[in-house]
């Protein structure tokens, strides 16, 4: 040692080359490693830390535009001719952090042509007659309030006979995607797939809105929710859910806050939601986001009865372990194994 400079030694012996935290912290990015308890608070969140935010697509506004692009975007030319419903706070194809939508245009005559990929879609149909999706060989009538689901690696092409647009919201879980980077896409050779037409009341890929509407009326209360569920009583896909909801006019839905994050379209009425204490008013047509973990609740206004349709992650985070509700005692959460 030399002069009045100390050294450090580790206690096998060698010379530490780094004296002090910051130098050693310095070093670390050239060899490809962070350290953790810099950014523990960050990865190990006291609650779930949603980057989406709460926001409203109002389809007065939307409806124009989306018919617009019916006259400059040709079905060839958009494969899917959908605007995208992407959250103010992130990037397509995010209507909430894990789960997307978008409203789609199918007009006269016209063939969305048939793919087929590894994405779950859910489609709720808005309106317009006469329109059609066929599912891996089945030919499905599009009808208002319809539920039409199209599973993993179906072929699927859209179109539309009669007159005026048909127009319908999609629900996807195309943001998985981001995460597992592991999407597929398949073109057909053909713009249609070979299809025979269906009797939508009794194909399992259809939930007709009159079955939805009979059992949420038949429901006892002011406010009530049903699943749409396959015939084996499963969720619709491993990775997306649905329901829909009645609230009578003036009543409200209990409030809830839980880990997945839904979309809500409003299919008939009209009042408010609070998310995370804001207000959102909305109407027929209208759809809304929920982040994971914000809470929310619905409010019917003086007028009329409301229905809700909604589609949410909750299949997902339940495979994965991840769903969580609020008010549910945690012990019951710890993992047996
Ligand atoms: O109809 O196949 O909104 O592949 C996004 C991706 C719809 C569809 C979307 C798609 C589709």
């Amino acid at each position: 040692m030399s002069g009045t400079e100390t050294e450090t030694y580790l206690a096998n012996g060698q010379k530490a080359e780094y004296k002090t935290q910051d130098e050693l912290l310095a070093a670390l990015p050239a060899t490809q490693t962070l350290p953790l308890w810099k950014q523990m608070k960050k990865l190990n969140p006291p609650e779930p830390n949603p980057r989406c935010v709460p926001h409203i697509w109002k389809y007065d506004e939307l409806k124009p535009l989306l018919l617009r692009t019916g006259d400059l975007v040709t079905d060839k030319e958009a494969e899917r001719r959908v605007l995208m419903l992407i959250n103010p706070a992130r990037e397509a194809p995010c209507t909430t952090d894990t789960v997307y939508a978008g409203l789609q245009l199918v007009m006269p005559n016209e063939t969305a042509p048939a793919h087929r990929h590894t994405a779950f879609a859910m489609r709720f149909i808005i309106e317009g007659s006469g329109g059609f999706t066929a599912v891996h060989g089945r030919r499905i009538a599009m009808r208002r309030g319809d539920v039409i689901l199209t599973p993993t690696w179906n072929y699927h092409d859209h179109g539309k006979d009669g007159s005026g647009p048909m127009i319908w919201l999609d629900g996807l879980d195309l943001p998985c995607f981001q995460h597992f980077p592991v999407h597929f896409v398949q073109h057909y050779a053909d713009p249609r797939y070979p299809a025979e037409n269906v009797d939508t009341s009794k194909s399992p890929l259809v939930f007709p809105w009159e079955r939805m509407k009979e059992r949420l009326d038949a429901a006892e209360g002011n406010w009530a929710s049903k699943p749409y569920l396959k015939e084996d009583g499963s969720d619709v896909s491993k990775t997306l859910g649905g329901s829909a909801e009645r609230l009578s006019k003036g009543s409200s839905s209990p409030p809830v806050r839980e880990t997945a994050s839904s979309v809500y379209h409003v299919i008939d009425g009209a009042g408010y939601s609070t998310i995370n204490s804001k207000r959102f008013d909305w109407k027929q047509g209208d759809t809304f986001c929920v982040p994971s973990w914000q809470t929310y609740q619905h409010f019917a206004g003086p007028e009329d009865d409301v229905y809700l349709y909604r589609f949410d992650d909750k299949p997902m985070l339940k495979a994965l372990g991840f769903y969580r509700v609020d008010g549910v005692d945690i012990e019951s959460l710890v993992s047996e194994q």
